[in-house]
């Protein structure tokens, strides 16, 4: 085989709609020329060395050697001969590749459109590990982003405390931190699939999650120098201080397990703007809305709050009627991130197969696999480190002998609970919910290669 060229642009992509396209994803294991096939071959030997796959697996469906000379090879590029760029080339701040242009969080085709947008989705399906990079981290805003002056914000605390007290940030980043990783996922992550819209790819289907490591102080710490009353005090209600009004009651035991953060801190910098700079926050395991934003006050009651974001959003209407209130936990989930919609293989032969999975109530313990649609299972390979409340990343190797195949993932987590596939989801949840959707994803790999969204029941 002639060794080609290789640009973003080589290699089959796919045939759906531009803003449906994530030619990222499919370069990853599938789409750039041969040159990206070395790589990942190389990468895929290096596994089988830790006692994997044998090369013979790896092998089908992968390279042979060279004839007749790569130009890539052969010709001395630019950046071997002349003098390159120097530091601080972007004002000292470090951007992405000019080739990775098409990394980028976007708006659902799913959902209505607008000019002041206030939901954009991470791209899964190019991410790598269990860090989401903070600039492709989820949004959602009530009411628009804010880059608030840090020397002007306040935090409150109030309500029952013996000494009611405002802290500036000055004062919140000189008290005893931690640093913890932990996923965030809005509890409408998934929603539009209750109603099997069947958005194209997995950024839209499962991109309301995004996992960071969090640095803060915890809630306790400053509650307790306030003096909270333990006594009595069963609930806080945290309160942003953005135009939503957002507040959210979180239980007292949440808190004084110490799990609670106030944070300021997100992979190793400040939160960025659009995550709640300077102080949000971190409540892990619970949906997204309770990590309020901009965080302004903290007021200590004996009793939920109902607020409009309890009381009106965010309940689950059930099949009897009733609407279930405060579901806060984000039960056990996963995701195969590839193959997934909108990618396409090229050839039969080795692929791996990788994907995401969580737990609001722990850790992962173990997911499995199947190729046929619920059929046959295979436990995947969990990659290290698996921490509590946190994206768990699996691999799992595979040979696509060309045949169409249904792809899903099942996670379980250390409480033994399982993620239901959409009929288990539905005996209990009935068809009308929105919100807390952790059913079984499955992906259709077509004969000619192309990856696509669809439910099974
Ligand atoms: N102050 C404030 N906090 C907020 C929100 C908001 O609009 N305002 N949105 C909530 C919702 S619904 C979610 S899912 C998360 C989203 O956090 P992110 O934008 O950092 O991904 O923030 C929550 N906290
Ligand atoms: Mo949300």
């Amino acid at each position: 085989m002639k060794q080609t060229a290789s640009s973003r642009t080589s290699g089959r992509l796919i045939k759906a709609p531009e803003h449906f396209l994530d030619a990222s994803g499919i370069r990853q294991v599938f789409a750039e020329g041969k040159k990206g096939r070395r790589d990942f071959i190389r990468s895929a030997f290096a596994a089988a060395a830790a006692g994997v796959a044998t090369p013979a697996v790896l092998a089908q469906g992968n390279p042979v050697p060279t004839e007749g000379g790569d130009p890539n090879i052969l010709q001395l590029p630019e950046h071997s001969k002349g003098l390159g760029q120097g530091v601080a080339a972007n004002n000292g701040y470090g951007v992405p590749s000019v080739y990775e242009s098409n990394l980028q969080r976007r708006q659902s085709p799913g959902l209505t459109q607008t000019n002041q947008a206030s939901v954009s989705f991470a791209p899964l399906q190019s991410l790598f590990g269990i860090v989401t990079p903070s600039g492709l981290h989820f949004e959602r805003h009530h009411q628009g982003w804010w880059d608030i002056d840090p020397s002007k914000h306040r935090l409150m605390i109030n309500g029952l405390v013996k000494h009611q007290m405002v802290f500036t940030m000055d004062e919140i980043m000189r008290l005893p931190s931690v640093s913890r990783f932990h996923f965030i996922e809005c509890g409408a992550n998934s929603a539009v699939e209750w109603a099997n819209v069947a958005v194209p790819t997995v950024q839209y289907t499962h991109g309301m999650i995004s996992c960071s490591e969090f640095t803060g102080v915890p809630l306790i710490t400053l509650l307790e120098l306030a003096g909270i009353d333990l006594k009595r005090a069963k609930f806080i209600l945290a309160e942003g201080a953005d135009g939503s009004s957002m507040t959210r009651t979180i239980p007292m035991s949440l808190i004084t397990s110490g799990e609670v953060l106030v944070a300021y801190g997100q992979n190793g910098e400040m939160l960025r703007p659009e995550n709640g700079y300077p102080l949000r926050l971190v409540v892990p395991g619970v949906q997204g809305v309770s990590w309020v934003k901009y965080l302004r006050r903290i007021e200590v009651g004996d009793m939920p709050y109902a607020t409009k974001d309890e009381a009106i959003h965010y309940m689950d209407l059930m099949p009897n009627g009733l609407h279930r209130q405060y579901t806060s936990i984000q039960e056990c989930k996963s995701v195969v991130t590839t193959p997934s919609g909108g990618q396409v293989l090229l050839d039969k032969g080795f692929y791996n197969i990788t994907g995401l999975a969580w737990s609001g109530r722990g850790k992962v313990k173990r997911v499995d696999v199947s190729v046929d649609g619920g059929r046959n299972w295979r436990p995947t390979r969990l990659e290290t480190p698996v921490l509590s409340k946190a994206l768990t990343r699996f691999n799992l190797d595979w040979v696509w002998d060309g045949k169409p195949a249904i792809i899903q993932s099942r996670a379980q987590d250390e409480t033994g609970f399982v993620q239901p596939n959409y009929r288990q989801l539905r005996e209990v949840r009935g068809t009308r919910s929105i919100y807390h959707n952790n059913a079984i994803q499955s992906w259709l790999v077509q004969e000619n290669g192309e990856v696509k969204n669809v439910q099974l029941s």
